[in-house]
């Protein structure tokens, strides 16, 4: 019986020390030390032994207990000691490793160029005035002088929604609704930035939905030489000190007189290049003297008072000023072109 228990521990202890993880130890503990297992197997021939030996196996079947309960915790221990010692190994991170980068967007370019003309503008002294995109035939053709059968109204083919509503040509109802909000007081002096459509063919040069700014400064005793004078220094701010400008007499229905404003090429300085075709000049605005009847509209006296008004496409001032040479960049927002602004 002796030999047996000894030949147990010794064949336990070497399954404990091969175990290769805790489930098999599990079986190794059930397989000896369980109800049914070998120790207790053995512990049931003692019956047949005689009384003064007893004892004696008895306490060695203990010592067998106890020596594999400890190989079997001690085992235990080791296993998950490894296992947790290969969990965080795998788990490592490596701190000094570089971020990954998360893009950021960027102000698109045109929003950028209507935000530094509006700077100018306001650094002159001017409010931002903004009003809807969907406009009624009054506010967008009426009040501007532009009564239905006008020849100019065909110059702007316009989405219509329905007879009397219809997508706004210009900004200039923006102006038209601001005097009359504003019951005839003096001054007026805001510029208006927003989207526009018109009926064109999408090309390098036109989109049927683009950008304006347009100003309008209504007080006592404003003269052609204030309009000149605040182009001029618009000019300057947004194309460089050593720029001029020059006035070519125009028509518009809404201002009269009416000039094309130009100012020396920003490619050429002036000499004459492709961008200005060799004239040394490029044309930025339409401006002009307000029409009294559109003075009337607005619910001003054009005896008492006098006003002038400017006109630009933002997409133009933005392609000269960077060189940009097709408009559809700015709206198939490619990053490629945008992140560079
Ligand atoms: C009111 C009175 C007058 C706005 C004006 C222009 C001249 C002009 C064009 C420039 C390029 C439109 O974007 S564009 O195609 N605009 O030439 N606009 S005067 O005149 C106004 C506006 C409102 C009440």
């Amino acid at each position: 019986m002796r030999e047996r228990l000894e030949a147990l521990r010794k064949e336990a202890l070497a399954g404990i020390a091969a175990a290769r993880d805790v489930r098999a130890l599990q079986e190794l503990r059930v397989r000896y030390l369980g109800k049914k297992g070998a120790l207790t197997e053995i512990l049931r021939g003692m019956g047949s032994l005689p009384p003064e030996e007893r004892p004696r196996v008895g306490e060695l079947a203990n010592e067998v207990r106890r020596a594999l309960e400890a190989a079997l915790a001690e085992r235990q221990a080791a296993l998950e000691r490894a296992a947790l010692e290969a969990r965080l190994s795998a788990e490592r991170l490596d701190v000094t490793l570089p971020g990954r980068p998360i893009p950021i967007g960027a102000r698109h370019p045109l929003l950028q160029v209507i935000e530094e003309i509006e700077d100018i503008f306001i650094g002159l002294g001017f409010e931002v005035a903004e009003g809807p995109e969907v406009e009624s035939d009054y506010y967008n053709f009426e009040a501007l002088n532009l009564p239905k059968g006008h020849p100019a109204r065909d110059m702007q083919d316009s989405f219509y929604i329905t007879e009397e509503i219809l997508l706004r040509t210009h900004t200039s109802p923006v102006q038209i609704r601001t005097m009359e909000a504003k019951g005839g007081a003096v001054p007026v002096k805001i510029i208006c930035p927003g989207k526009v459509y018109r009926r064109d063919d999408d090309d390098a040069t036109h989109s049927h939905q683009f950008m304006q700014v347009e100003g309008l400064v209504v007080d006592r005793g404003i003269r052609m030489s204030d309009l000149k004078g605040v182009l001029l220094a618009f000019a300057r701010e947004m194309f460089g000190a050593d720029v001029a400008i020059r006035l070519r007499p125009s028509y518009f229905p809404f201002t009269e007189p009416s000039a094309e404003v130009d100012i020396t090429c920003v490619m050429c300085g002036g000499r004459g290049c492709r961008v200005c075709k060799e004239t040394g000049w490029l044309e930025i605005l339409g401006a002009g003297m307000v029409h009294p009847d559109v003075l009337r509209a607005g619910g001003y006296d054009p005896e008492q008072v006098s006003g002038f008004a400017f006109g630009m496409g933002v997409e133009r001032i933005a392609m000269l000023k960077y060189g940009i040479d097709d408009i559809r960049h700015f709206y198939t927002n490619d990053v490629r072109f945008l992140e560079q602004f």
